[in-house]
């Protein structure tokens, strides 16, 4: 049986991969934040069968701690300040996080276990001002954020760490996926809950900021067993993982108001732009410069032939099966927590 190590368990991703290792038999461990109040994130609904070990990327000793505990054959470092936006309010915070926590973890490997297979959590966003449409694993990078100068660090520390001290180290460069479990401020889970809280009337809007924004958006479900598959093979690489498809924002929220039954219209232009529901005539979306960011990824769109052609990776899930996946889920739980304040009513 395998050991894994897993950090960022409480996030997205990490959820969706301890849900496929355990399907598969490992024992999985995963470093968790120390915080005020024991939240177990995303993880809540697994967490009796996961080893938990509290540990921090800007904190070595609790990596090497992590290392020596978890006896991990493989480790999964999908730890980050993942958001954009924030990147700009806290860019030491994120470089410490999502650049130096590379080196720590990696240090961590090599001082207990330099067998241990290494996948780094490399991201879309460092392509920014993007050279090339698609962009693939030779696309020169470009990045427009703290966030993306952090994780090109990572990128680039975690070839190093392979190169060097001969690690079976790989680094990912995943597009943009999201899911059910997506935190609420990411623009997607943004407009779901909103559609959701519009449709039972306990939100009269959704404020958004660059709607003309393009993203290659997959489901996260998809994307962890691309993670897995590159730790599988007999030499580690890089991939990028894509769907190839690009959408706006704008098309994002049209389709995830049509989940809802809501027939959306635009009218006026550029900040004065507004959604109209064409049933009531109410306005229900519009644009708040605040939601701007001071430099912007305009086209995202991936390559993903070489994951499909060496990993033999694929996508099950497509975009509007995606979409119609979160609008459900952010209406029942609207529905519930709409049927629980009436009752305290
Ligand atoms: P997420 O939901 O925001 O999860 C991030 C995780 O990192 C959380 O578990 C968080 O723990 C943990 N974390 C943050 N700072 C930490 C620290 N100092 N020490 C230890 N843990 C820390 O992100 P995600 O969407 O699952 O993404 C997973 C990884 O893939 C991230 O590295 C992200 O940058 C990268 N990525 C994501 C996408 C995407 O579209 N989702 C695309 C490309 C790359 P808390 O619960 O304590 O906050
Ligand atoms: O959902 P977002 O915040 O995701 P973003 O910036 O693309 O980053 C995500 O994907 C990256 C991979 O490319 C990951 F590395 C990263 O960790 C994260 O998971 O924003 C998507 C787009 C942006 O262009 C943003 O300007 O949506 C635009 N947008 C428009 N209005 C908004 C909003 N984004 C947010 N979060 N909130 C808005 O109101």
């Amino acid at each position: 049986m395998k050991n894994a190590l897993i950090t960022g368990i409480t996030g997205q991703d990490g959820s969706y991969l301890s849900e496929l290792l355990l399907s598969k038999g490992y024992n999985v461990y995963g470093i968790m934040r120390r915080k005020s109040v024991v939240d177990f994130g995303n993880v809540e609904h697994i967490k009796d069968k996961i080893n938990f070990i509290y540990a921090d990327m800007t904190d070595i000793v609790s990596l090497v701690n992590a290392m020596k505990i978890s006896k991990a054959d493989e480790v999964y470092n999908l730890a980050a300040q993942s958001f954009v936006a924030t990147s700009w309010e806290q860019p030491v915070a994120t470089a410490e996080i999502n650049a130096l926590g590379v080196t720590n973890l990696l240090e961590a490997i090599k001082i207990t276990n330099p067998n241990a297979r290494f996948y780094q959590a490399s991201t879309s966003e460092m392509f920014g001002l993007v050279q090339e449409i698609p962009q693939c694993e030779t696309t020169p990078f470009y990045p427009r954020s703290p966030y993306g100068v952090a994780k090109l660090y990572g990128h680039w520390i975690t070839k190093n760490y392979r190169e060097s001290y001969n690690l079976y180290a790989c680094s990912g460069i995943l597009f943009n996926h999201e899911s059910e479990r997506r935190g609420k401020e990411f623009v997607t889970r943004k407009i779901t809950d909103a559609a959701a809280r519009i449709k039972f009337g306990i939100q009269d809007c959704l404020e958004l900021g660059n709607m003309d924004s393009k993203r290659d958006w997959g489901h996260s479900k998809d994307y962890v067993n691309a993670m897995w598959l590159m730790l599988q093979q007999e030499t580690p690489d890089d991939y990028v993982i894509a769907t190839n498809e690009t959408r706006t924002v704008r098309e994002f929220v049209e389709i995830a108001f049509k989940y809802t039954g809501i027939d959306l219209e635009w009218k006026g232009k550029e900040i004065d732009e507004i959604g109209i529901d064409k049933s009531t005539g109410k306005t229900i979306v519009k644009v708040n410069p605040k939601f701007f960011r001071p430099a912007e990824v305009d086209i995202l769109l991936g390559n993903p032939q070489k994951a499909e052609k060496i990993l033999k990776w694929k996508r099950e899930i497509s975009f509007d099966e995606m979409v119609k996946r979160m609008v459900e889920n952010d209406l029942t739980l609207v529905e519930q927590e709409v049927r629980i304040s009436e009752l305290n009513n």
